[in-house]
């Protein structure tokens, strides 16, 4: 159970698409080991996804099958809170004050916001640009001190700080300063087909990714056809062997085992049979997972449950923080 001594960790992932090995690697994975010893705030971030364009029905399917999938994969609503962003309105509002203190340049400097902005530049919107600001409010809400996170979300932690840091003297100490918390292993999955780019929920190339959600027959093909190198050695070296590398990280995180002894495991044989071991271990690391999810997803009354009570608990605990902040920076407080 929680206890309001435990330190406070938040994190989500947004439903731009079906959740991949890079985000179990990058995030879950810490979720959900952490979830015993910290008081857990656990999010689909629904709001940060319509930066993207989604039809709506792809995006009601995204959410809710990845609220299936947090389930499936042993994120457990008795020990944390588990719910949707766009359930808690704080988040929103909190946001519009952080963006009243944030500077233009320090935002302009997301390395995510430059990135996304050339894949898509016929579609450079405000929301894009204010993502990482509404994530400073996702984690500052909730006081969170932990915020477990993939290398490419690390900057976006160190910027929530930095706007906690000015509000704090701004108006006085008000928010908890976060720190990013990254995986010894899998901080960065890269993806199969072109392992220098992080493998994407969103990307185009479907075999560039492997989603928790593909069947064995895809995944071992997937694994199959991944690029690796020329040299025919199994060896952990990221800038001359990228393929390789990952493919090393990826076994580390779903085997279980430090890369090093992967490395020496598959020291002696060709990449045909290395790749064929990655796959495999991934194959059963998913198979209880969706037959989990099966059950889970088909069960509607029980994921609304789940959503009822998760808004409930992060509302009250977001309301706390709101209702300070709105104190400090001077609104007039309601009659
Ligand atoms: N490839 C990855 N390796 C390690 N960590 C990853 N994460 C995502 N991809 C990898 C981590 O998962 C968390 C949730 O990320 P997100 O979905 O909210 O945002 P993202 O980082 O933009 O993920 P995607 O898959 O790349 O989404 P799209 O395609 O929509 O932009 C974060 O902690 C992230 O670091």
């Amino acid at each position: 159970m929680q206890t309001s001594d435990k330190k406070v960790i938040f994190s989500a992932v947004k439903p731009t698409g079906a959740l991949t090995l890079g985000s179990y690697a990058g995030a879950l994975k810490n979720w959900i080991a952490m979830q015993d010893d910290y008081n857990c705030y656990y999010c689909v971030a629904d709001l940060h996804s319509i930066t993207v364009r989604l039809s709506p029905a792809d995006f009601r399917r995204n959410t809710s099958e990845m609220l299936a999938m947090y389930l499936a994969l042993g994120i457990r609503p008795e020990k944390c809170t588990l719910f949707l962003q766009s359930h808690v309105s704080a988040h929103a509002e909190l946001a519009w004050v952080l963006n009243c203190n944030t500077l233009f340049g320090e935002a302009r400097r997301m390395t995510q916001f430059k990135e996304k902005s050339k894949r898509d530049p016929e579609n450079v919107n405000v929301g894009l640009f204010d993502y990482p600001v509404l994530m400073a409010a996702d984690i500052l809400l909730y006081q969170a001190e932990i915020v477990p996170v993939g290398e490419d979300q690390k900057q976006h932690v160190e910027l929530a700080r930095n706007i906690a840091q000015r509000f704090n003297s701004r108006y006085s100490p008000t928010f908890v300063l976060p720190e990013p918390v990254l995986p010894r292993s899998g901080a960065k999955i890269y993806g199969l087909q072109d392992p220098v780019k992080k493998m994407s929920k969103s990307n185009d190339n479907p075999n560039d990714c492997v989603y928790l959600s593909d069947d064995a027959d895809t995944v071992m093909r997937k694994f199959k056809a991944a690029v690796t190198d020329s040299d025919a050695r199994v060896a952990y070296d990221k800038a001359n062997k990228p393929g390789i590398s990952n493919l090393l990280t990826i076994y580390s995180v779903f085997a279980d085992v430090p890369v090093s002894a992967a490395e020496k495991q598959f020291a002696d044989g060709g990449y045909a049979r290395f790749k064929q071991c990655v796959g495999e271990a991934v194959v059963e690391f998913l198979r209880p997972v969706q037959a989990e999810y099966r059950k889970i997803a088909a069960d509607k009354a029980y994921l609304q449950s789940v959503l009822k009570t998760g808004a409930e608990k992060a509302a009250y605990a977001a309301r706390k923080t709101l209702s300070k902040v709105y104190r400090k920076v001077g609104f007039l407080e309601k009659a």
